[in-house]
């Protein structure tokens, strides 16, 4: 007895994992909302909130069609009080006055502003808040010291929270590409991240590098690294050796995102002849700084006048976040996986192995906790099918 105005709804599963999300979302007037109170949670260090309300806007982003009445939602998982009175204020108003209120709040904006500096997390911009820092110029005529990271993405701050495009993506894949191919002929690179779901702009750009030779990976990263930084490819970077095979507490951590691979976080020069076909320059110089919603301009940050903003424009080059990681080849599938995203879908993988199948996934391995022995798999496929799951490709998985 299937009550077909139901049918639709109940056919969604409550694990993101579980379900078929590509970038076509019919309902971005709800998702938007819920992603804003989403963010706000993660940055007052809220994740439990965070999770819950990137949940609920997984389930709606994972629909065929806009809803228009909340009746729609009846039987559909992960939607608590909270989400639904945001979806109620949304359908019956516009617009959902606690986003709105979250939006306008001096607190918000301020954690935004401050996060936005690559290397500022939300516990550093919290403490900075509570000192009565809450913009950009307020910080640097604080007696803080910044870190390295810290100083170069202040300095690159306008370039850093503008969108990367998928045309700055692939320029920046072909100077990696001859970085590594310089160094160890034979690598392999593959693009992930947003980029791989098939996303058309991104915070960074994200590479995985193997070498078909288990072992010929080793040490690779610091000559690609020295490669770039000689073209004068690199403007900062930050490189982490592989802490995989020393660690004791063995290679799934069920419990956490952070992987143990060797990798580079960095920030790239990207000349703007290196990205043929784009309009970049044009379309920038067309724009006033406040259409391009940035928060702050480079003027701010410099202290120069507009002056250097329309300079900033006209400038040969920009800054992109690029990330880099290394993975032998055993382990190829797993990285693989786990640096494709979404970051929810990341997490309800896990969460899936570990609660559906008593499984420990990480971006190193999978362990079954009840055979006591790892699974080996050398595709994204295997390891679907390992946890019991139908295969999802990457366009799909923008939960
Ligand atoms: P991100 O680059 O942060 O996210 P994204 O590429 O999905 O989005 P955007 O387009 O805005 O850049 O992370 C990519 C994936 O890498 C994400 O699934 C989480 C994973 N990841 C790890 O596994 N370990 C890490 O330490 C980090 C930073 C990311
Ligand atoms: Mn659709
Ligand atoms: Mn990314
Ligand atoms: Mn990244």
């Amino acid at each position: 007895q299937v009550d077909e105005s139901k049918e639709v709804e109940s056919i969604v599963p409550s694990y993101a994992c579980q379900r078929r999300t590509t970038l076509e979302n019919h309902n971005t007037v709800f998702t938007d909302a819920l992603s804003l109170l989403a963010e706000n949670a993660e940055l007052s260090d809220e994740d439990g909130r965070g999770v819950a309300f990137r949940r609920a806007a997984a389930v709606l982003k994972a629909l065929h069609s806009p809803v228009t009445d909340l009746l729609q939602l009846r039987g559909l998982p992960c939607l608590g009080g909270h989400s639904l009175r945001v979806i109620k204020d949304v359908l019956e108003n516009g617009a959902s006055s606690e986003v709105e209120c979250t939006k306008q709040s001096e607190r918000f904006k301020a954690l935004k502003v401050l996060t936005g500096i690559f290397g500022v997390g939300a516990k550093t911009a919290e403490r900075w808040i509570r000192e009565g820092i809450h913009s950009l110029p307020q910080l640097q005529d604080s007696a803080h010291t910044l870190n390295r990271a810290q100083q170069a993405s202040l300095e690159h701050y306008d370039d850093l929270n503008q969108p990367v495009t998928k045309a700055e993506g692939d320029a920046i894949g072909e100077i990696v590409e001859k970085a590594v191919m310089s160094v160890l002929p034979g690598a392999q690179i593959t693009l992930i991240g947003g980029f791989r779901r098939g996303k058309l702009t991104g915070h960074d750009v994200d590479f995985l590098i193997t070498h078909p030779e288990e072992g010929r990976e080793v040490g690779l990263m610091p000559k690609v690294v020295s490669w770039l930084e000689s073209k004068g490819f690199l403007l900062y970077q930050k490189t982490t050796r592989n802490s995989y095979l020393e660690s004791k507490d063995g290679p799934a951590r069920p419990s956490s995102n952070m992987d143990r691979f060797e990798r580079c976080f960095s920030i790239f020069k990207l000349p703007e002849d290196a990205k043929e076909g784009t309009k970049q320059t044009e379309t920038l110089t067309e724009e006033t700084p406040e259409d391009t919603g940035r928060l702050t301009t480079p003027s701010l940050v410099k202290d120069e006048g507009s002056e250097s903003t329309k300079r900033a424009n006209l400038k040969p080059w920009r800054a992109v976040r690029v990330d880099l990681v290394v993975s032998p080849i055993s382990q190829f599938a797993f990285a693989l996986l786990g640096w494709t995203g979404s970051k929810l879908f990341e997490r309800e993988l896990r969460r899936w192995a570990g609660h559906e199948k008593a499984m420990s996934l990480s971006s190193h391995a999978l362990y079954d906790n009840t055979q006591s022995k790892y699974l080996r798999a050398s595709s994204e496929e295997e390891i679907f099918a390992h946890l019991g799951l139908e295969y999802i490709p990457p366009s799909e998985r923008n939960a």
